[in-house]
Order: C-alpha cells, then structure tokens, then sequence
C-alpha cells in the first residue's frame, strides 16, 4: 500500500483492535481502504480515506459540511426510524475530537462506518433498482431541506458552473500541453456545437426559478447503498461535494450514470444508450421524495438535466485528456477520453429522446398533483 494505513488509522477512535488494512473502492479522486477491527470476537470495519486537497483546497470545511449534514439526517430519523439513523454515514473523531487528521506529509484523512450489509452498482439492471435509488437521492434533498446552520461551504467552487467548465476547456485547448488537440476534432467539434446548452439553468436560477438548495453534486448511481437482502435504500454516501447548488444537477447525474448499461468508460459506443424505462424509473423515484417542494422549472428542465450534466462531463473528462490527465485517476492510455466519448455517446442518445422524455417527465408529476 502506497500509505502507512496502519499509523494513520491509529489516530482515530475506532472500536477494537486493527486487524486488516487494504485498498478498497474505485473513487476517480480519493485513496480509500477498508480497515477491519476486533473486539471480543466481533468484527466491525471503517472505511479510511486519504482526502485529495488538489481538488479538495479546505477538508476542514470539507469535514464540518459533512459532520452537519450526517448529524442532522441520523438526528432527523432516530425519531422516525432508528434503525435505518444507525446504518448512516458517520464521522469518526480522531483522538483529539477532530473530524480529520493530518499526516506529516501534509495529507488530510478521516474514517467512516462501514455500512454493513448494503450494496452499490456502477450500472443498473433492473428497474425496481433504478427507482429506489432515485428515491435515495430525492430523499437525501428532502432530509436537508431543512438543514440548520447558513450555508454550506462550497467544497470545490464552480463545481457544476457548466459556463466556467467550458472556459477551461476553451484554455486547455488554445494551450494544447499535450499536443493531443489533433486526435480529437470530432470531440471537440460536438463541445462546440452543444456549448448553448451551458447557461440554461443558471439563467433559470438568477431569474429566481430554480432555487439554491442543499445538494449532493456527485450522485453516480454507485454513490447510492441498498440494502443487500431487500434491496431498499439504505443511505447515500460519498458526500465530500454535499453543498450549495441545484436540485437538477443531482437528477442529471442520476441520468448520466444510470440509464445507460455500459460503463462510464465503455469503449464499445454501441453499448451506449439512454434506456427510455430506466430513465422512467429515475424520474418516478425522484419525484416520490420531491414533487411536494421542486418548483416548476425545476420540474420542466427534469429531462434537460440528465443532458446537461452528461455534456459537463464530457467536457470535464476531454479537458483533462487534452491537460495531460491531471485530474481524475487513470488506469490506462486514453482513458479519459474513452470516458469522454461515452458521454458524448450518451448526449446523443438522450437529444435523439428528449421529446419523449419531457412527455414522460410532465406525466408523471401530473399523476403526483
Ligand atoms: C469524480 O471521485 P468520484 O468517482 O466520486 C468527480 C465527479 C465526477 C466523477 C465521474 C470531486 O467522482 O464530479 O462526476 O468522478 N468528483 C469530483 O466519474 O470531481
Ligand atoms: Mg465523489
């Protein structure tokens, strides 16, 4: 292992004596293992995380939206249903009572429950799944709709700004550092031509339509738990950009990374689709937990988000092949632009239905009213 894991996790007040430390998880930005402890014959595991401050610049501020969000959703259903409050993420202190502890190297980490007896998916199979983890996110919104507290801090400012993602893809490409520019026409050709798509929502948002609120930003369908057996929604985790932004953009991600059976990085397109009835279930579960408090721009751009955010991705990953690969973690030559054509891929399967998804969005809030 590339850490001293074993030294780093003695530093939290974990339950029981380490037993075993390895690698777990396949997070693009992160380093995470699994630590598993003993005590009177019993297991009980962590999850242990090297927090990436390139990308993170503040993981105090990072680790107090995250105590405030977990503390007030465990707080919210120990009322309601403690047994679901004891199976949610929660932040391990360190021995000092920090949430986060900071190696000599400089490095940030904290640890988390391990949640037992729960599962994710990278893509979705059947459609009871797709629902129920649409419902998760749209019930993670409604849980903190009523965070106290102000704000959150923004843990990666812009995050989805589509317009500024599309200015440093604009830099990257007149720098060109990798002279990669040349194998990508196509690539860029259809950046170019969908770049109109960038401010709609944000011209919605400064017109007051569409509102701030508490979100996910990051809501891979893989970023969901159900539980193992039942297969119902246990909680949501990875929430290291749980911040200030749009209900949308936690929808749109669900589109990206659940309608289609391929892989984020298939490099088989004709794998790539946007599945009409997986792209049902995802609004029908969302709109369970949501329809009682999203306005109606939200509603309306329900279908155009799932584009948006397949095309901010696609224009993230294509900057950072074009940029050399310095963002997200590579397992191979390319890789980033195969993930970036999938994308692309799937922008076009979604333009090629989005009259049928609107019609589809609009019947479904309708049946709710
Ligand atoms: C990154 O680390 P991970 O896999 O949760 C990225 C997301 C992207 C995603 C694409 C902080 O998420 O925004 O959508 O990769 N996270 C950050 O797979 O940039
Ligand atoms: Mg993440």
């Amino acid at each position: 292992m590339e850490h001293d894991v074993e030294s780093i996790a003695a530093n939290f007040t974990l339950d029981g004596l380490l037993t075993k430390a390895e690698p777990f998880g396949g997070g693009h930005i992160n380093d995470t293992y699994s630590l598993t402890c003993q005590k009177d014959g019993r297991a009980k595991r962590y999850v242990l995380q090297r927090i990436n401050h390139e990308v993170f610049k503040n993981p105090p501020a990072m680790m107090e939206n995250i105590r405030r969000v977990t503390e007030h959703i465990r707080r919210k259903l120990q009322g309601t249903d403690a047994e679901l409050a004891a199976r949610q993420l929660e932040v391990i202190q360190t021995a000092g009572g920090d949430d986060w502890f900071k190696d000599p190297h400089g490095n940030y980490w904290r640890v988390y429950n391990r949640i037992e007896n729960a599962v994710t998916y990278d893509t979705l199979e059947s459609l009871e799944l797709a629902h129920e983890a649409a419902r998760m996110f749209g019930w993670f919104q409604r849980m903190l709709t009523d965070l106290p507290g102000g704000p959150l801090h923004e843990t990666i400012v812009d995050f989805h700004t589509t317009p500024k993602r599309l200015e440093t893809f604009g830099q990257v490409l007149r720098h060109d550092p990798c002279n990669r520019v040349k194998d990508v026409k196509a690539e860029i050709d259809f950046v170019l031509e969908n770049a109109h798509i960038c401010d709609v929502l944000l011209n919605c948002a400064s017109k007051g339509e569409i509102p701030i609120r508490v979100t996910h930003n990051d809501t891979k369908i893989n970023n969901v738990m159900l539980d193992a057996e039942t297969h119902k929604g246990v909680c949501v985790i990875d929430l290291d950009t749980v911040m200030p932004g749009l209900s949308l953009y936690d929808f749109g991600d669900m589109v990206r990374t659940a309608t289609s059976p391929a892989d984020e990085d298939e490099r088989d397109l004709s794998k790539v689709t946007m599945r009409m009835p997986m792209f049902e279930m995802l609004v029908k579960g969302f709109a369970a937990e949501t329809h009682t408090f999203l306005t109606a721009a939200e509603k309306k751009y329900l279908a155009f988000s799932g584009k948006l955010i397949t095309f901010e991705q696609m224009i993230r990953f294509l900057g950072d092949h074009l940029a050399g690969d310095t963002y997200y973690k590579i397992h191979r030559i390319g890789h980033n632009l195969d993930r970036a054509r999938t994308q692309m891929e799937l922008v076009r399967s979604i333009i090629a239905q989005e009259d049928a998804a609107n019609a589809l969005v609009d019947s479904v809030f309708a049946e709710l009213s």
